[in-house]
């Protein structure tokens, strides 16, 4: 694809922005780049390469003359400016697609509503350590058009993928992809689950026979869709066995590998607690097995496994109460998964800014597992309007008050849980400026004694 002189609109000042203007510039593009905030509202602006010219304050309506608009992930497709561009037959694509477009190596991509990045890390750990090099990138954090810049680096690509990005491919063809989980997120942006889902499966769209898809066969949302994949399919299930991918019993996940060859690997590890984890294993260990990663190698990479930051991570035990920093279950499921891990009673910290989902799924474990809720953000009359009569719920204002209300009720035994069932963005930069608010408030517990007692 030649970019030289071309007019690119690269709409979104963020981390993808920022990587997608410097990419397009060093090869001799004509770059704007468009932003609804202010430049000096935009943190990183000042990262933008030389001779970018940036509109800000942009209310979303004409992106203007481009030969290509490269969408950031955040930035609804559904903008006027963005549909009237389209409706133009101008070209708008993602940052993943055009990233794509640079590279022939092959691609592995991860999608699905939760468990991405843990299973996009332990699978980079497997490959690392059997001496793979890949390029690790897309949603979990280093966009894919940075990574392509040093292309001849990596053997190969491994994206996790959010279904903002899967929108605006258009070639981009994974040769091993994905699914995890398809539950509700994200219906502030997607008019309903079918289009969700939809999005999701835009995964497998550009595949053929030649490629791979890995799907869990106990999401009734990917079994119902499952009949569009041209791929050859890997199904991962905690029930009965599979001929050809990953099955769980007793601890044990059994690889068959469809040709009457089978291997087990065990899954015993702290960080990787829960069923959620043994899918997101399952995941990693059919996909490094189609990567020709030796089993001892997977084994010993599982085991060895450290959990991520603000996934059900213990952040400190004062007292005899736990304090668990969840502050990635930016959804209702995520909320339920984690609820699911715990046995002690929890005093769970939830709200933030709604996605538009519902909280009713949630009502049987909080009957069962939850003590009190704390509820914050712009959520907290959604939230206390659905939990209402099944558990006591307080309004806080920080997280400050929260962590405090939650030490005052806390007794020895109890499980403090941030888990949000909301994105951030009220009152956060991002999940993990309110993971590390929640930690720090926890820190300065722990200065001021331990013992837990109902004041
Ligand atoms: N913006 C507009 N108009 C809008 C919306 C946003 O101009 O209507 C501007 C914002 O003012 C901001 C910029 O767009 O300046 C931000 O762009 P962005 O939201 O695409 O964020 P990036 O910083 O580029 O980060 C994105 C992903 N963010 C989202 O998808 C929301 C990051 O995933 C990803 O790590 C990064 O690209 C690199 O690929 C984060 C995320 O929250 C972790 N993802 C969602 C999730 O996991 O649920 C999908």
């Amino acid at each position: 694809m030649e970019l030289k002189d071309r007019h690119v609109a690269v709409i979104g000042m963020g981390t993808t922005g920022i990587a997608t203007a410097d990419f397009l510039v060093r090869r001799g593009a004509d770059v704007t780049c468009f932003d609804q905030k202010l430049r000096r509202d935009i943190a990183d602006s000042g990262r933008f390469p030389e001779g970018t010219k940036i509109i800000d304050g942009w209310d979303g309506s004409a992106v203007g003359d481009y030969g290509l608009v490269v969408m950031s992930p955040g930035v609804p497709m559904s903008l006027r400016g963005v549909v009237s561009a389209r409706g133009r037959g101008v070209e708008v694509i993602s940052e993943v697609e055009l990233a794509s477009r640079f590279t022939g190596k092959r691609i592995v991509a991860v999608t699905g509503t939760n468990g991405k990045t843990t299973t996009v890390t332990l699978l980079g750990q497997m490959l690392g350590n059997a001496g793979i090099k890949a390029g690790i990138g897309g949603n979990i954090g280093t966009p894919f058009i940075q990574l392509v810049r040093d292309d001849d680096r990596y053997d190969l690509y491994l994206l996790e993928l959010s279904s903002y990005q899967l929108e605006g491919i258009v070639h981009l063809t994974p040769w091993i992809a994905g699914l995890l989980n398809i539950t509700d997120d994200h219906l502030d942006r997607y008019e309903s689950m079918d289009e969700y889902a939809k999005a999701k499966f835009r995964i497998f769209m550009n595949q053929t026979a030649d490629d791979y898809a890995v799907i869990n066969a106990d999401d009734k949302n990917i079994v119902k869709n499952k009949r569009s994949i041209r791929a050859k399919p890997y199904c991962f299930t905690t029930g009965r066995r599979t001929r050809r991918g990953a099955s769980y019993k007793d601890g044990l996940i059994v690889y068959a590998d469809g040709c009457g060859g089978r291997s087990t690997f065990e899954t015993e590890n702290p960080s990787l607690r829960g069923m959620h984890n043994v899918q997101n294993v399952m995941m990693c260990v059919i996909m490094a097995r189609l990567l020709d990663v030796p089993e001892s190698v997977i084994q010993t990479t599982i085991a060895g496994f450290r959990g991520l930051p603000h996934r059900i991570e213990l952040v400190a035990d004062i007292g005899g109460v736990g304090y668990y920093d969840d502050s990635k279950a930016t959804n209702v499921d995520a909320v339920v998964v984690a609820l699911k891990s715990f046995s002690a009673p929890v005093i769970l910290i939830m709200g933030g800014r709604d996605k538009g989902g519902d909280y009713g799924p949630l009502s049987r474990l909080i009957e069962e597992k939850v003590k009190l809720v704390l509820v914050m953000g712009e959520a907290r009359e959604r939230i206390t309007a659905s939990l209402e009569g099944l558990v006591d719920i307080v309004p806080v204002d920080s997280m400050e008050s929260a962590v405090s209300a939650a030490r005052r009720a806390a007794v020895k035994g109890d499980v403090v849980l941030l888990s949000p069932a909301c994105s951030s963005f009220d009152m956060f930069r991002d999940y993990k400026h309110r993971g590390d608010v929640f930690k720090a408030a926890v820190e300065r517990l722990k200065g001021g004694g331990g013992a837990h007692e109902r004041l």
